[in-house]
């Protein structure tokens, strides 16, 4: 039989009315193209051993708008593909059946060829049906079906000289609706990638396919027209053909003899083109690429920085929108202590031009805004399950992938996990006694309403005065009747100044955004540029000169008063000499000497993470504020009506715990994550959290960490921690794609050196000398580890030096 030429159908095809059996479906081919069938309107039937894998299957389906139904057929079972069949006839009225992976007319050949076969399609998930599916469905093609069978067996992977003339045609049609099918799903997936139109796309990758097979060349998808394969003439329509050849194109013999020549030539021709366009190797999976947890601002650039490189990702978010922390903590006075000119995004020339902040500080509601238009601009949504949690995520060394469980009872498996979990997400309630039995209102600020809370005439308490308090409490005491500040251990706060942009300022930087951009990661907090940090010591400045500098920071306002020295975070006596200075701004601030001494804190300034305010210790001399201290008399209880200290029960009509945040491991240990050989986390991490790089953990294959514990993360701006870990880590993903490498997971040699890295670095400085959450000693029974990095550059150059160095540290399975 001469092989014909089959045209491309238009993209527009429409499927309603008709009735496709997929079987395979849990298949990467079978699973893309019956949610494609079913886009087109087709009802579907998914057909598959797995039936847990058709759900997601089935619910993907139905969420895109599709109908479909899942039944379990084992596809070595001849009689039950007929009776499965039969019954959805009966059901549907004629039914074409899409019998994937499957025809390849020697079995006995195929088998033979398997380790061949199985290496080719290993990459795409396409392994067990294939091999399974292969001679069965030569039996059904040839006796029990005939006539209703269609082969859509990988591409082009046809005996057509083999079959019969009414199968030939139907399979004919088959291949139309495939290439159709598939044209639509990978040009929707990547129409937003790379910006190529999706035509264009698909046909070239057509082209590549088809041409290796020796008998079919495509048409461009907007015109519908035939081209002869060897042909020079092309569609106007269509991109043009890159001039070199693709590996592929150049290694191989166009004389195709064996299927496995077809098939891998098939294969071959799709890395090719595909890696014209992404650079990526071929990913024909039915799940994503990636999970991601979260969609804060970590995962949503996880989401985004994927597509650039083609990997498909798919977040999973608690929250009902996306923000991460600043969804969460939207209590009064929220507010972020790095200036919002650098507390966004830098990846996009176009993003940061276009937004504009109002205020040298945002407030939460503009940066959960700006959040939401980073979200729409990138269309991000689409990728993120909402109001969903990641309970459990077990490794399968077998597969090489992640099981990843949610509460809502999904499964999703994906060879990459990205915990985008944030550093500050899980709230830490003490456990005062009596907590549960309080009769009003109790809130904490990490977890506040959406509703608007109102104040007015309420006898309020707020418990804690850690940087959250420190801004709500000069905004609750505005409107509130009474407010109660239960106060364990006094904060060093500095005023932020905060102020709105003048239009000139925001224009100066935005005229060159990408230099101070690059200024500011070379900061050791990658950020402040504007206010360097002053190398010289504190003792080699007169006393008039060191109290002037300081001056002039508490003037200026921001976390960058720290910066006044450069050994005020190394050196007790120089830390002192900024430590008293604030100590005289409290007292010359607050009237009544008894509550001044009470907020006067006597620790290192700097070792638990320095306040920036509005009024804070100003607000102790209102009428309506009072200040308890549960320092020296602990909370004994709390009651129905209030909280009770030192024997005395302050009522009250609302509690906010102002508590703070298990740090940095709390979100991630909620989670049950199990990495080789089942180990857990929470018992890799029982001695404290041990990273490589703060990336990665020995034992947890493929699992990446953005900000993790052992990156400098909290000490820096996150943003631009985050930005750095997220490009380091989707590299890292691409590389190992590209080179065809299944695993990356870190030595315990690598990850030990680095714990005492970390460590010895910390201990060079006063932040281990105090009770902080940056050492997890807030909450209770937490191991003490001083978990973030000091120093973001000689960081980033680390990173870059471990892969330079062919991933130094890390092991990277084939
Ligand atoms: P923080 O900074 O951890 O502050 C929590 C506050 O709550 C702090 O003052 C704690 O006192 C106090 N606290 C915690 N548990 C208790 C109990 N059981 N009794 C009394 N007081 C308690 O959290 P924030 O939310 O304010 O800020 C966290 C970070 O978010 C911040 O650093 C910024 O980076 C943004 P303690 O000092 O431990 O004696």
């Amino acid at each position: 039989m001469t092989a014909p030429q089959f045209p491309l159908p238009h993209a527009s095809t429409d499927l309603t009315g008709q009735v496709a059996f997929v079987t395979g479906a849990s298949s990467g081919l079978g699973h893309r193209f019956a949610r494609t069938l079913a886009a087109a309107g087709a009802d579907v039937v998914v057909a598959a051993r797995r039936t847990d894998r058709l759900e997601d299957l089935a619910a993907l389906i139905r969420a895109d708008g599709g109908r479909c139904a899942p039944v379990a057929l084992d596809m070595t079972d001849a009689d039950a593909i007929v009776a499965a069949v039969d019954a959805a006839e009966a059901a549907f009225g004629t039914v074409t059946i899409l019998l994937n992976n499957a025809g390849i007319p020697d079995a006995q050949r195929a088998h033979k060829m398997s380790v061949d076969l199985v290496d080719r399609v290993l990459d795409t998930n396409l392994r067990g049906p294939y091999l399974l599916s292969c001679e069965v469905a030569r039996r059904l093609i040839a006796a029990e079906l005939p006539g209703r069978m269609v082969n859509i067996s990988s591409m082009g992977a046809f005996d057509y000289d083999g079959m019969g003339a009414a199968l030939y045609s139907i399979t004919k049609a088959a291949i139309n609706r495939m290439t159709e099918a598939l044209a639509m799903e990978w040009s929707r997936n990547h129409i937003n990638v790379n910006g190529i139109a999706p035509g264009a796309f698909a046909s070239e990758m057509m082209e590549g396919m088809m041409s290796r097979i020796g008998d079919f060349t495509p048409s461009c998808p907007a015109s519908g027209s035939v081209t002869r394969r060897n042909s020079t003439r092309r569609c106007s329509t269509c991109a043009p053909r890159p001039r070199s050849s693709s590996p592929a194109r150049s290694s191989r013999s166009t004389t195709v003899n064996s299927d496995a020549d077809r098939i891998g030539a098939v294969y071959d021709a799709v890395r090719a083109v595909r890696g014209r366009w992404d650079r990526r190797g071929i990913a024909v999976t039915d799940g994503p690429d990636v999970v991601v947890v979260g969609a804060g601002f970590a995962g949503m650039y996880t989401l985004r920085r994927c597509r650039m490189l083609g990997l498909r990702a798919r977040a999973f978010e608690a929250g009902t929108g996306v923000g991460g922390t600043w969804y969460w903590n939207r209590y009064p006075g929220a507010r972020c202590d790095v200036e919002s000119m650098e507390y966004s995004y830098s990846f996009d020339e176009n993003l940061q031009q276009e937004w504009n902040w109002s205020e040298r500080y945002a407030a939460q509601p503009e940066i959960l805004s700006y959040a939401n238009h980073v979200a729409d601009r990138f269309d991000l949504r689409r990728d993120i399950t909402f109001g969903t949690r990641v309970l459990r995520a077990v490794w399968d060394a077998t597969t090489a992938t992640w099981t990843v469980h949610t509460d809502g009872g999904e499964e999703v498996v994906a060879p990459y996990l990205v915990m985008a979990t944030g550093c500050l997400s899980s709230t830490n309630t003490p456990d005062i006694p009596g907590l549960a039995s309080f009769a009003g209102e109790l809130h904490h600020t990490g977890n506040w309403p959406h509703e608007a809370v109102d104040f007015r005439g309420k006898r309020v308490g707020v418990i804690g005065t850690g940087s959250s308090a420190v801004q709500a409490i000069p905004v609750i005491a505005d409107t509130a009747g009474h407010l109660t500040v239960f106060q364990r251990t006094p904060q060093y706060s500095v005023p932020a100044r905060n102020r709105p942009l003048e239009v000139d300022e925001v224009a100066a930087t935005k005229a060159d955004y990408a230099t101070f951009r690059e200024r500011n990661r070379r900061m050791p907090a990658g950020f402040g540029s504007r206010y360097p940090r002053n190398e010289t010591s504190v003792f080699d400045v007169s006393e008039d000169d060191a109290r002037a500098e300081l001056q002039f920071r508490w003037e200026r306002g921001g976390t960058t008063f720290m910066g006044a020295f450069g050994d005020l975070a190394l050196d007790r006596e120089a830390n002192e000499i900024a430590a008293s200075f604030v100590r005289e701004k409290i007292a010359e601030t607050v009237t009544d000497p008894e509550v001044a001494a009470r907020l006067t804190p006597t620790h290192v300034i700097g070792c638990k993470r320095l306040c920036i305010d509005t009024e804070y210790f100003a607000t102790f001399n209102r009428d309506n504020v009072t200040l308890v201290d549960v320092g020296t008399d602990p909370i004994e209880s709390i009651t129905p009506a209030g909280v009770r200290t030192g024997g005395v029960e302050h009522e009250l009509d609302m509690l906010i715990l102002a508590t703070g945040f298990d740090a940095m491991t709390g979100t991630l240990l909620r989670i049950d994550i199990r990495g080789r050989d089942g180990a857990t986390l929470r018992d890799a991490w029982a001695a404290g959290p041990r990273t490589y790089l703060g990336l990665s953990v020995a034992g947890f294959p493929n699992l990446f960490m953005v900000s993790g514990p052992g990156s400098p993360s909290v000490l820096t701006n996150m943003i631009v921690s985050i930005e750095q870990h997220v490009e380091w880590i989707t590299d890292c993903i691409d590389h190992l794609r590209r080179t065809g490498r299944r695993s990356i997971e870190a030595t315990p040699e690598a990850q030990e050196d680095w714990v005492a890295h970390v460590n010895s670095i910390a201990d060079k400085t006063l932040y281990p000398s105090c009770n902080s959450w940056y050492l997890g000693a807030n909450v209770p029974g937490k191991t003490r580890v001083f978990m973030p990095l000091l120093g973001f550059p000689p960081y980033v150059e680390t990173c870059r030096r471990v892969v330079d160095n062919d991933y130094e540290g890390f092991t990277v399975g084939v």
